[in-house]
């Protein structure tokens, strides 16, 4: 069964304008960014955005069929996670980073539902720089509206479960945004026992 909305938890200008400047021109400049390529229909072709997996020891994740390799947590991303984990009441151990140069840059529709993936637990999304729509549609077509959620310099957003289980997201392309934006979702990955 589809629930009839997501569950979120969107605090605009969590992150003060000052500091989230600071933070975006600091996490673009120091963060090893690297463009992935994925195979569709046996082509491959150059992710349409800049990414980087930050995480525990033994925290490995893949998506759309990569492997990710881990990279240690920088000083900044390590303060980061403490403030969104207080935030969140959870205690996050990776982080996907991506960076949309502009606005060609994208994602498509996708859930965060890896195996990997605690379901149990939210995931934290922080946004720095250009602000973007993140679309949301029911994963049963067509047994809920879609919806769209307006994510603004320094916007925190909370996506508890079981929203990965029922819902998809995506970020549509704009093409007049001519600025970047970095988006940071914070996740906890299961570990054995
Ligand atoms: O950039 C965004 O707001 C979305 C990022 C996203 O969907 C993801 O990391 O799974």
């Amino acid at each position: 069964m589809t629930a009839a909305t997501p569950c979120l938890r969107h605090w605009r200008g969590w992150v003060e304008a000052a500091q989230a400047d600071a933070w975006l021109e600091r996490l673009r400049q120091e963060v090893p960014w690297k463009q992935e390529s994925i195979r569709v229909y046996g082509r491959r072709h150059a992710m349409p955005r800049l990414t980087c997996w930050m995480a525990d020891p033994g925290c490995g994740y893949r998506y759309s069929g990569l492997e990710n390799a881990i990279e240690p947590w920088t000083p900044l991303a390590a303060a980061i996670r403490r403030r969104v984990g207080e935030a969140a009441a959870q205690e996050f151990n990776s982080l996907l980073l991506n960076y949309y140069r502009d606005g060609r840059d994208a994602m498509g529709w996708h859930a965060d539902d890896e195996a990997e993936l605690d379901p149990e637990a939210p995931i934290a999304s922080l946004s720095l720089g250009a602000s973007r729509t993140l679309r949301f549609r029911p994963r049963q077509r067509g047994t809920a509206p879609t919806l769209a959620v307006e994510l603004g310099h320094g916007d925190l957003l909370l996506m508890d479960p079981p929203t990965q289980r029922h819902w998809q997201h995506g970020l549509p392309r704009r093409l007049r945004v001519e600025t970047p934006r970095l988006n940071l979702t914070f996740r906890r990955v299961r570990l054995p026992a």
